[in-house]
């Protein structure tokens, strides 16, 4: 059977009732493109000089891997002269990357954690690129782009999607069509459609989360958890599995394709301390995730509907099934005092 490439997927959504605009398909065309080039990056490992820790940090106060600093500057140079882009945004930049005036400029504001999960770059677990792309607001046409253009409420997300560099390089994204899981051809160096549109099977009891963050959870969560470690036996009425990698698109991943649920609440102690950025990793998974038929949340209200502060915000995340997320949401009700 000969699978569709993903250049005939996109074309076919321009030609489809939401008539996708060209200057998007190129959008996705060039960031698929530099993910290929990660990937190959990626996969010399120890024998391509990429592994390891540069001597600075980041604007999270990260200390940065080669590898973060290489597929950021591969996704600023493969996008930045194509027309279709007015700025970037990235985990690893203090602020906005504007599109230099020598090149034309475009409609797209794209945001992107180059390497998501980096710190398993060098122990050889599957790490990701997770993008995420807006419009410009129509107030920012014959200005430059500030930092508060990009700062837009999940919702708005024209596409999202990530790559995965795992045992197969695979792109997962959606233009709001549905989900759709592109592989990478090696042999001849393009993607090609492998799963699709992909829904979230449901009620699979498994749920994901880093347990020795105990201290830091809301007693709504705590209760959740517990409930759950305590299976059969307790109100749940079935035994639940549990898995955490420690990168976000591979477990992001796995539900998408076998369910189960992502927890990284806030910090309960600490209001507004949280781990995972709302703008460039949150946002984007959520528009997968509820495009896969699920719910994404901070523990209590729609991650797509939170008004962006800061472009490095950070909250707490709860992705995946329907079903578990508002459980943990009806927890937390139940939790507030009457
Ligand atoms: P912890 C990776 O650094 C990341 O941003 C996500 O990919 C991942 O889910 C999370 O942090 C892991 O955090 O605290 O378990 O190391």
């Amino acid at each position: 059977m000969q699978r569709k490439t993903l250049t005939r997927f996109l074309i076919e959504q321009q030609q489809g009732p939401r008539a996708m605009p060209p200057q998007l398909r190129l959008l996705i065309e060039t960031v698929a493109r530099a993910c290929k080039t990660i990937s190959h990056a990626i996969s010399k490992g120890a024998l391509g000089d990429v592994l390891g820790e540069l001597s600075r940090e980041n604007i999270q106060g990260e200390v940065q891997k080669k590898l973060d600093v290489l597929a950021n500057e591969l996704l600023l140079e493969a996008n930045e002269w194509g027309g279709h882009l007015a700025a970037m945004a990235s985990e690893e930049m203090e602020t906005l990357h504007r599109v230099p005036n020598r090149y034309p400029k475009g409609e797209y504001l794209l945001l992107f954690d180059p390497i998501d999960g980096s710190s398993n770059i060098d122990v050889d677990i599957s790490v990701g690129t997770i993008f995420s792309v807006l419009k410009a607001p129509e107030s920012a046409s014959g200005r430059d782009v500030t930092e508060a253009d990009f700062l837009q409420p999940g919702a708005r997300q024209i596409a999202a999607g990530y790559a995965i560099y795992g045992p197969q390089t695979l792109l997962v994204l959606s233009v709001g069509t549905g989900v759709y899981e592109f592989t990478l051809d090696r042999e001849i160096g393009s993607w090609k459609l492998t799963d699709g549109p992909m829904t979230i099977p449901e009620q699979y009891p498994e749920f994901a989360i880093n347990m020795s963050n105990r201290r830091q959870w809301s007693p709504a969560v705590a209760r959740y958890v517990e409930e759950r470690v305590t299976g059969a036996a307790g109100p749940c009425g079935r035994d639940y599995n549990m898995r955490w990698t420690g990168s976000m698109v591979a477990d992001v991943h796995r539900i998408l394709k076998r369910g189960g649920v992502f927890l990284y609440p806030a910090d309960h102690r600490q209001p507004g301390k949280a781990r995972l950025r709302l703008m460039y990793e949150a946002n984007p998974m959520a528009f997968l995730v509820e495009q896969a038929g699920g719910a994404a949340t901070d523990g209590r209200v729609r991650l797509m509907e939170m008004e962006p502060a800061a472009l490095h915000q950070r909250v707490g995340v709860v992705l995946g099934d329907r079903g578990e997320v508002a459980a943990v949401t009806e927890a937390a009700i139940l939790a507030e005092p009457a």
